[in-house]
Parts: structure tokens; C-alpha cells; sequence
């Protein structure tokens, strides 16, 4: 009775330490799951999230937001991506400039968007941008402000001018912020660039570019005719960014179109000027 009794707590006593062996266990994976470094970036970022990141050239400010990350976490993050892309890179370098200088309220005029104008501080950008691929660098800079720029509308009742390197941080401008940004790169690599303003409605770039680009744009998916405008004996190739993919592309609301001629559509006053 005594010697069974014995047996019988000394099983009790191996199926206890086979339970607290079990809980160690489970208690030091979940550590390792959760706190230890590589698992806990594992935890923040998914393999999807990195090609998120490297296919597509990516816009700080949005990353930021979108990974609630510090600029110190961004950082060490960023490291590696940024050593296999160029284009990264040199956003990051830009949003860090210390002589980013930053819009403000004010009256559209020729002088306010020749004050945001600023081609030397996107110009290491412009180039990257059109170093990373083989068309027209007027094409490629156009994808790349239409692709990363988010349509984002100024505060009611305002007429906010944001300079370029604030547009890319932010990610997002309206009519005229995405005009001075293009603009901007345009004129960093040497190509004459103008604003195109539709008086109270919309802002345009009007490009002084060669008419090969024709060719090249109407090989584009979702890239039709293009629209030029004359000026001063030029021809100014429109170009939308806010709205579409590539250059010489423009909202029927602002065109009337007959037989490959167009004219503005009624009652808009257009003004071009040199920035
Ligand atoms: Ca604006």
C-alpha cells in the first residue's frame, strides 16, 4: 500500500516537471517571437512590405506614415534598400537637406511660383530618376511626379505654394504644387520648362521638347495623341502630372477636340509664363 502510494507520487512528481519543462518552453519561444531584434523587425515588416518598398521608388513622408516609424528607425532600415537603389537614396538625401525650404499661403502669381521654383535642390533626383531607365528623361521624370505624387487638395478657401522637395516629402500637392515639382526637375536638367495657367482652374508645364517624343508617348499604354501649344513661335508640349501617366495628355473638361485640332474650351483665360 505504502510502496504503491510511492510509485504513484513519483509519477505525479515526472508529469509536473514534463508540464514546467513544457511552459519554459512555450514561455521562451514567445520571447523569441516577440522581443528578440531580427524577430521583432520580422514583426514590423513582412517580405512584402521590402518589395513594397524597392519596386516601387517610394516617397519618405509616406513611408513614414504608413510604418509609423521614427526617422531613426527609418534609417537603419533603409541602409541596405538604399544601396540598391539609387533613386531612394536621393529622395532621402533630399527630404534631409537642410536648405529645404517650405511653401506658404499666398496669392497664385508668376512671382510666388518662380519663389518655390527650386531645380538645384531636385536635381540629384531628376538625374537618378532618369538614370534608372532608358525613354525620353521628359517621359521619366513625368511617370515618376505622376506616380509618387498624390493629388491632395490646399486648405479651403487658400492658396497654399509648396516648393518642390516639400511635394516629394509629403507626397502629395495639387495642380500647382505638381507643376513646380516638374517644372523644377525639368529645368535641373537643362530642359525649358513653363507654367501653364488656366486663370483660377487648373495649372499645366508646358515643355519646349523635341516632337520625336510623339512617337515615343504614343507607345505607351494608356498614352494617346498628344497636345501642343503654340507660344511665341514655339510649341509648348502640355503635360498633366496630376493626372495622367505621361506627357501631352489633358482632361477633356479643359479641350474641345475636332478632326486631331484642339482649342481650350470656352471662357478659360490662359497665361503662360517663364519660371
Ligand atoms: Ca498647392
Amino acid at each position: 500500500m505504502l510502496g504503491l502510494g510511492r510509485h504513484h507520487s513519483s509519477k505525479i512528481y515526472i508529469s509536473l516537471l514534463v508540464i514546467v519543462a513544457f511552459l519554459i518552453g512555450l514561455g521562451f519561444s514567445f520571447f523569441v517571437i516577440n522581443f528578440y531584434p531580427s524577430s521583432q523587425e520580422n514583426s514590423h515588416y513582412k517580405p512584402s512590405d521590402v518589395g513594397y518598398m524597392t519596386g516601387n521608388y517610394n516617397v519618405l513622408g509616406d513611408m513614414l506614415k504608413k510604418y509609423h516609424m521614427t526617422v531613426e528607425e527609418y534609417d537603419e532600415r533603409i541602409g541596405e534598400l538604399e544601396k540598391e537603389n539609387e533613386i531612394l537614396r536621393e529622395e532621402r538625401n533630399l527630404v534631409f537637406n537642410p536648405e529645404c525650404s517650405f511653401g506658404k499661403v499666398t496669392e497664385f502669381s508668376k512671382e510666388s511660383v518662380r519663389e518655390a521654383m527650386d531645380p538645384e535642390i531636385v536635381r540629384k533626383l531628376a538625374v537618378s530618376v532618369i538614370s534608372s531607365g532608358s525613354e525620353n528623361p521628359v517621359i521619366l521624370l513625368h511617370r515618376y511626379v505622376h506616380e509618387n505624387v498624390k493629388y491632395v487638395d490646399d486648405p479651403k478657401g487658400e492658396e497654399y505654394i509648396a516648393t518642390p522637395c516639400e511635394t516629394i516629402m509629403t507626397g502629395g500637392g495639387d495642380c500647382e504644387d505638381h507643376a513646380i515639382l516638374f517644372a523644377s526637375m525639368l529645368e535641373s536638367v537643362g530642359t525649358d520648362a513653363k507654367i501653364v495657367w488656366l486663370k483660377d482652374t487648373h495649372t499645366l508645364v508646358g515643355i519646349e521638347t523635341d516632337g520625336d517624343i510623339n512617337l515615343e508617348i504614343e507607345n505607351i499604354q494608356g498614352c494617346g495623341n498628344t497636345l501642343w501649344m503654340d507660344h511665341e513661335g514655339m510649341k509648348l508640349l502640355l503635360a498633366d502630372t496630376s493626372f495622367a501617366p505621361c506627357p501631352g495628355q489633358i482632361e477633356n473638361i479643359y479641350v474641345e477636340r475636332e478632326n486631331g485640332e484642339w482649342e481650350w474650351k470656352k471662357g478659360y483665360e490662359v497665361i503662360v509664363f517663364d519660371v
